[in-house]
C-alpha cells in the first residue's frame, strides 16, 4: 500500500493535535520520479508538509514540518513542530519529536526530504533510478542527532536497506478555510430585505394559517429543545428573545458548569418587537443530557403536555400526577409539536474519534426519538457554535452557508442522529457581543421559520380538521 489510511490519518492527526486537515498529495517518487529537483519544483514553498516512506515491508514512517521546502541552502532550519513518525499497529505508533528545533530540517537543491542534523531522517540525493521491480534502493540515511530517542527508535524500527515503494510529500490544508462562492442552501439569504421578510413571517405566524386555521384557533405551539450539556440550548432561547427586543437579552441562564446548568424544564413565550402581543409560539428549555443523567422517563410526559412549567429534573425520580402543577388533562397547547435536537459543531472530529454526542447521549435521543416518531413529532438538528468550528465563520457569519466545512459538519450531525441533511440548522449565538447583528438575527429567524413550519406539518397531519372547526377551540387551548 503506498496510500495512507483512515487509520494512518487518523494517528498522524492526532500527532499534529490541530484538529481536521486535508491531505494533498504534492510529490510521489513513484508517480513524479525520485529526483531532488522535482521534490523542489513540486515541494517548495508550500507551507506545512508531510513527508511519507513507503517500504516493501510495508513500514509506513517519515516527518512532518512546518517549514516551507526551500532549494536555497540551509543547513539548519528552525522548527519547533516538526517530528519524525513511524505508523503501524499499537506499539508501532511512535512520534519523535524534535530536541534541536534550530536544526529540524535540512534544505538544500540537491537533497529531497532531510529531516535533522544527523541527518536524523535524510531519503535521497540527486537522481535515484526506479528499479526492476519498481522499487527504490534508498539506503536511508539515519543517523539521529535532532529528534527525540534517536537514533536507536527508528533505526530500530525501520530497516533502512530495504527497497522503497515510494516516498510522498503531503501538503496539510486547513480544510475549515474552504469557502465556496455560491452558497450550498439557496436559503437564507444574507440580506436587509429577507431579514425584514423573515422578521414578518416569524411575527405573523400563527399554527395552520395557510391552511385557513383561524388566529384563535389555538394560542401558540411549542419547540421543545433537547441535546448534550452545554450545546447551547438556553443560548438559542436567548437569541431568539434578542431578535424581538433588539438587544442580547439573558432570559435564560446559559454557560459552562461541567453540569447541565438548566435544571428545570421552562417554558419561554416569546413578545413581539412591539414590546405587547406574545407571538404564537413558545420556546421549551430542557436540563441537558449526559452519561450519568437522562430526562428519557420524563419524555413522555413533557411530549404530551403533563410537564408544568419550572418542573425540576431529578435523577431519582420522574414526574408523577403528584408533581406541583402536574397538568392532568393537557390541550393541544401544551403538548409538543417540534423537537430540536440541539449539537456543537465543535465536538465532532473523527480523527480523534470524537462524536456530537457520547454513546450513552446517543441511546438517550435514539429513545427519545422514537417516542417523538410515535406521536408523528417532526424533529430538526439546531447546530450551534459554528464559529468554533469554522474559522471563516467565525469572521463571518454569513459565510455559513458557503462553507464547505459546515455543509460537512450538518451532514455529519443528520448521520449521527440518523435524520436527513435538511433537517439541520447551522447557528451561531450572541455569546460575546452585546449588540445583535443582522447575520445572526437572519440565522435565528430562519431556524425558528424551519420549526415553526415543522410544527405546522405534524399538526396539519394531526389537528387539521379539529382546528378548523371552532367548536373544538375550548378543547384545544
Ligand atoms: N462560540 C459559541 N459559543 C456558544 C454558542 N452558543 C452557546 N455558546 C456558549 O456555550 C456555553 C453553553 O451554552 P448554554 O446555552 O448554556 O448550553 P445549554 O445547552 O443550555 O447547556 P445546559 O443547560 O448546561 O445543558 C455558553 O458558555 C455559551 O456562551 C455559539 O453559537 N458559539
Ligand atoms: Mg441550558
Amino acid at each position: 500500500m503506498t496510500s495512507l489510511s483512515d487509520q494512518d490519518k487518523e494517528t498522524l492527526l492526532e500527532f499534529l493535535g490541530e484538529g481536521s486537515k486535508s491531505f494533498r498529495k504534492l510529490y510521489s517518487a513513484k508517480e513524479n520520479g525520485c529526483d531532488a529537483a522535482i521534490f523542489h519544483q513540486r515541494c517548495d514553498n508550500r507551507g506545512p508538509t508531510l513527508t511519507v516512506v513507503y517500504n516493501t515491508d510495508g513500514q509506513v514512517f517519515g516527518g512532518y514540518t512546518t517549514a516551507s521546502w526551500q532549494s536555497a541552502s540551509t543547513p539548519h532550519v528552525y522548527d519547533k513542530s516538526a517530528f519524525l513518525f513511524c505508523l503501524g499497529e499499537g506499539e508501532e505508533r511512535k512520534k519523535f519529536s524534535v530536541t534541536k528545533s534550530g536544526s529540524a530540517v535540512v534544505h538544500d537543491a540537491r537533497s529531497g526530504p532531510t529531516f535533522g542534523r544527523g541527518p536524523d531522517l535524510g531519503l535521497f540525493t540527486g537522481a535515484v533510478q526506479k528499479g526492476d521491480d519498481g522499487t527504490f534502493a534508498l539506503s536511508l540515511m539515519m543517523k539521529g542527532d535532532s529528534y527525540e530517542i534517536m537514533p536507536s527508535s527508528l533505526g530500530d524500527l525501520i530497516n533502512s536497506d530495504i527497497p522503497v515503494v515510494d516516498v510522498v510529500v503531503y501538503s496539510l490544508e486547513d480544510i475549515k478555510h474552504a469557502v465556496m462562492s455560491k452558497q450550498w442552501r439557496e436559503e437564507p439569504k444574507f440580506t436587509e430585505e429577507y431579514l425584514q421578510k423573515l422578521m414578518e413571517d416569524v411575527e405573523s405566524y400563527w399554527p395552520l394559517k395557510d391552511f385557513g386555521v383561524d388566529e384563535e384557533a389555538l394560542q401558540h405551539i411549542n419547540i421543545l429543545f433537547i441535546g448534550p450539556i452545554g450545546a447551547g440550548k438556553s443560548s438559542f432561547l436567548n437569541s431568539v428573545e434578542s431578535v424581538f427586543r433588539g438587544h442580547v437579552t439573558m432570559s435564560a441562564t446559559a454557560g459552562s458548569r461541567g453540569k447541565s446548568v438548566t435544571s428545570m424544564y421552562r417554558q419561554y413565550p416569546i413578545t413581539g418587537s412591539d414590546n405587547k402581543h406574545y407571538l404564537h409560539f413558545q420556546l421549551c428549555d430542557c436540563r441537558g443530557l449526559e452519561d450519568g443523567f437522562s430526562i428519557n422517563k420524563d419524555i413522555d410526559a413533557i411530549l404530551d403536555g403533563h410537564v408544568p412549567d419550572n418542573y425540576i429534573f431529578n435523577s431519582s425520580s420522574s414526574v408523577t400526577t403528584k408533581t406541583h402543577g402536574y397538568r392532568r388533562d393537557p390541550k393541544l397547547k401544551d403538548k409538543i409539536h417540534c423537537v430540536a435536537y440541539v449539537l456543537d459543531a465543535e465536538k465532532y472530529s473523527p480523527e480523534v474519534g470524537m462524536s456530537f454526542v457520547t454513546e450513552a447521549v446517543k441511546e438517550q435521543i435514539i429513545d427519545i426519538q422514537e417516542k417523538c416518531d410515535q406521536r408523528g413529532i417532526q424533529q430538526l438538528i439546531l447546530l450551534n457554535k459554528i464559529d468554533n468550528a469554522c474559522p471563516a465563520t467565525k469572521e463571518d457569519t454569513s459565510a455559513v452557508y458557503r462553507s464547505e466545512l459546515i455543509q460537512q459538519r450538518c451532514f455529519h450531525a443528520a448521520n449521527c442522529l440518523g435524520l436527513p441533511p435538511l433537517t439541520v440548522l447551522p447557528m451561531k449565538n450572541n455569546f460575546m457581543e452585546l449588540t445583535t447583528s443582522d447575520e445572526v438575527a437572519i440565522l435565528t429567524l430562519y431556524n425558528v421559520r424551519q420549526m415553526l413550519r415543522a410544527a405546522d406539518a405534524y399538526l396539519r397531519v394531526n389537528y387539521l380538521d379539529d382546528l378548523r372547526q371552532d367548536k373544538y377551540e375550548s378543547q384545544l387551548n
